[in-house]
C-alpha cells in the first residue's frame, strides 16, 4: 500500500481529533460516487470508534443494493450537537441536508474542480477519477483495514464515476487502486453486474428519450430530451436520467453530448464532451459545474427550447475556443 496522500493525513488527522458525532453527506441527486463515498468514510469512522453517521437522501433504485437497511439516515434540519460535518463529492453550495453552520467543523473532500472551498479543512483534488479513491486515501491514513464491506462502496464509486473504467478519467491510480480494492474482497463481477441492473420500466423511458435523438452544429452536437410529459407517464422507477447521455455519448463524429431534463419551471442540462472539449466551461458558463468531460447546470426559468438555445451558444462559444487553440 503506498503512503497516503498528504492531505489526506491532514483530513484523517481532523476527523479522529474529533470526538463528537461526525455527520457525513454528498450531493443532492446522489449518484453512485457520492453513495459509495458516504458510505465507506463512515464505516470506516466507526471502525476507528466513532459515532459516524450517513446521511442522504434515497439514492436511485440501481445503487440501494449498497447500503444496509438502516444505515442511510435521511437529510434533517438539525445537526446533533457538537457535530463535525463531512462533506465529500461535492462543494459545500450543493450539499445537502442538516445546516452546516451549526457544525462545529466543516471538512470537505471533492474532486471536482469548480470547488470554491471555504470549508474549515478542504482537500479537493480534480486529478482523482472519483471521490472514493480521495477517501481511499483517507481510510488508509485512518489506520482501519479494508475488507469487503468498506472496498464495495468504495469499487462501486470509481466504476460509477469511470464509466466501469472506460471514461479519460481512468488513469493507472485509478486502476492500481481497483486491483487493491479487488484484492480487499469485492466480488467484482458481482458488482459490476450489480451496478448494471435497470428496472424494466426504465427502457420503456429510454425508447421515449432515444426518439428525441438530434444532432447539431454539422453533427458535432447530439441532444436528447426528458420532459416532463414522460416522466408523468412512465414509472417513477424507470427515471434513471443520468444514464441516458450515456447512450449517445459515443455518436459518431460528435465532440459534445448532452440530455436537457425538463422539470417545473427549470431545465437541467447534462454535458459530456471528448477531444479537449470542455464540458466543465460549457457549463460554467451556464452557472453550473462539474469536471472536465461531464459536467451539469440549472436553467432556471427555461423551458427546453430556451434551454437548447442557451445550450448550443455555450457550446458554439467553446468550441471556437478549442478550435482556435
Ligand atoms: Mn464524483
Amino acid at each position: 500500500m503506498p503512503a497516503p496522500d498528504p492531505h489526506a493525513v491532514r483530513v484523517a488527522h481532523a476527523l479522529l481529533a474529533h470526538d463528537g458525532p461526525i455527520v457525513v453527506l454528498a450531493h443532492v441527486d446522489p449518484d453512485g460516487d457520492a453513495l459509495g463515498s458516504v458510505l465507506t468514510l463512515a464505516r470506516a469512522l466507526r471502525r476507528a470508534g466513532r459515532d459516524a453517521r450517513a446521511t442522504m437522501p434515497e439514492p436511485p433504485r440501481f445503487l440501494r443494493f449498497l447500503s444496509e437497511a438502516g444505515e442511510l439516515h435521511a437529510p434533517s434540519d438539525r445537526l446533533p450537537a457538537d457535530a463535525l460535518v463531512a462533506v465529500v463529492d461535492t462543494e459545500l453550495k450543493r450539499s445537502i441536508g442538516a445546516p452546516l453552520n451549526g457544525a462545529v467543523r466543516v471538512v470537505n473532500v471533492d474532486h471536482h474542480g469548480t470547488n470554491p472551498g471555504g470549508a474549515d479543512v478542504v482537500w479537493v483534488d480534480p486529478s482523482f477519477a472519483s471521490a472514493t479513491l480521495m477517501v481511499a486515501e483517507v481510510v488508509d491514513a485512518l489506520g482501519v483495514a479494508w475488507d469487503a464491506h468498506l472496498a464495495t462502496p468504495c469499487l462501486a464509486g470509481l466504476l460509477t464515476d469511470t464509466g466501469h473504467l472506460r471514461f479519460g478519467n481512468t488513469d493507472r491510480r485509478a486502476l492500481e487502486a481497483a486491483g487493491r480494492l479487488i484484492d480487499a474482497g469485492v466480488a467484482f463481477g458481482e458488482l459490476s453486474d450489480r451496478l448494471q441492473w435497470r428496472h424494466p420500466a426504465y427502457y420503456a423511458m429510454l425508447a421515449k428519450v432515444m426518439g428525441t435523438v438530434r444532432f447539431r452544429m454539422d453533427g458535432q452536437v447530439v441532444l436528447i430530451d426528458l420532459t416532463l410529459a414522460m416522466r408523468a407517464a412512465a414509472d417513477a422507477d424507470g427515471d434513471d436520467s443520468d444514464d441516458f447521455v450515456q447512450q449517445v455519448r459515443y455518436a459518431e463524429g460528435t465532440r459534445v453530448a448532452a440530455v436537457l431534463k425538463e422539470r417545473e419551471g427549470l431545465v437541467k442540462v447534462s454535458v459530456r464532451s471528448r477531444a479537449g472539449v470542455s464540458a466543465q466551461r460549457i457549463c460554467v458558463a451556464l452557472g453550473g459545474g462539474g469536471h472536465v468531460a461531464a459536467a451539469g447546470a440549472t436553467l432556471e426559468g427555461a423551458d427546453l427550447a430556451s434551454a437548447e438555445r442557451l445550450l448550443l451558444a455555450a457550446i458554439e462559444t467553446e468550441l471556437a475556443r478549442v478550435d482556435a487553440g
